[in-house]
């Protein structure tokens, strides 16, 4: 059998919390990936009122129209390879929240997220990962203008993220951002979080909720 990951030879580190993995899905895995998210993008283009708003696709919605894509986020595969690479037990977060698995198009020049840290409503640490599933420039040459920058050790670093990278990193502890892209450019990333307590209180389940607003209201202030 094929496994669902290439995992790599060596760990990378966790130290500054943030790590990377490149070519993380074997090509079994990733054709799922990349026609799933062909599909949405479709569906974005031909549904103007979704694209209008849109921005992002959230977990709901995947569930139903990209299986393969929730399947893998549930996967004991990637649930194993998380918890190794932060050195704590992780499990994915619950199906009610919109950012545990999401897709985030990057589609209009200038769309981009500015600083920020990804808000944890949860008791147990909560950690952020990236597979860029598309990023490319106007003439399909190279990748897109866009680039993810993260605050490691008081510098801003710049991250590459070229398709099927996995990036994992402590989303609620490192500040990060991503710059515009440019004109004819697409940028499509599948983000998810894991956590190592997906308890919340009550307080907390409210402050998800403004969360989710926030975040996938963000869009609207791009356009
Ligand atoms: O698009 C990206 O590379 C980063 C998205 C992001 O900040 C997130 O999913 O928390
Ligand atoms: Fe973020």
């Amino acid at each position: 059998m094929t496994p669902i990951l290439n995992l790599p030879d060596r760990l990378p580190s966790f130290d500054q919390r943030f790590a990377f993995v490149d070519a993380i899905l074997p090509e079994s895995q990733w054709q799922p990936v990349r026609n799933a998210v062909d599909a949405l993008v479709e569906t974005e283009r031909s549904y103007l009122p979704t694209h209008k708003k849109g921005g992002t696709v959230a977990y709901e919605t995947l569930a139903e129209k990209a299986p393969a894509i929730v399947a893998l986020y549930r996967s004991e595969a990637l649930r194993e390879l998380i918890s190794q690479i932060t050195g704590l037990s992780v499990v994915p977060t619950p199906l009610h929240d919109q950012s545990s698995c999401s897709i985030l198009f990057y589609e209009k020049p200038g769309d981009h997220i500015g600083w920020h840290y990804d808000h944890n409503f949860y008791k147990g640490r909560h950690f952020t990962v990236l597979i860029p599933v598309i990023n490319r420039d106007s003439q399909h040459r190279g990748l897109s203008a866009a680039r993810l920058y993260a605050k490691l050790g008081g510098e801003d670093v710049e991250v590459a993220t070229p398709p099927n990278r996995l990036i994992v990193f402590e989303g609620a502890r490192v500040r990060h951002k991503v710059t515009p892209i440019a004109e004819g450019e697409r940028r499509v990333v599948w983000s998810m979080t894991y956590c190592a307590d997906p308890r919340n209180s009550a307080w907390q389940g409210v402050a998800r909720r403004v969360k989710d607003t926030a975040f996938f209201g963000i869009r609207a202030l791009w356009t």
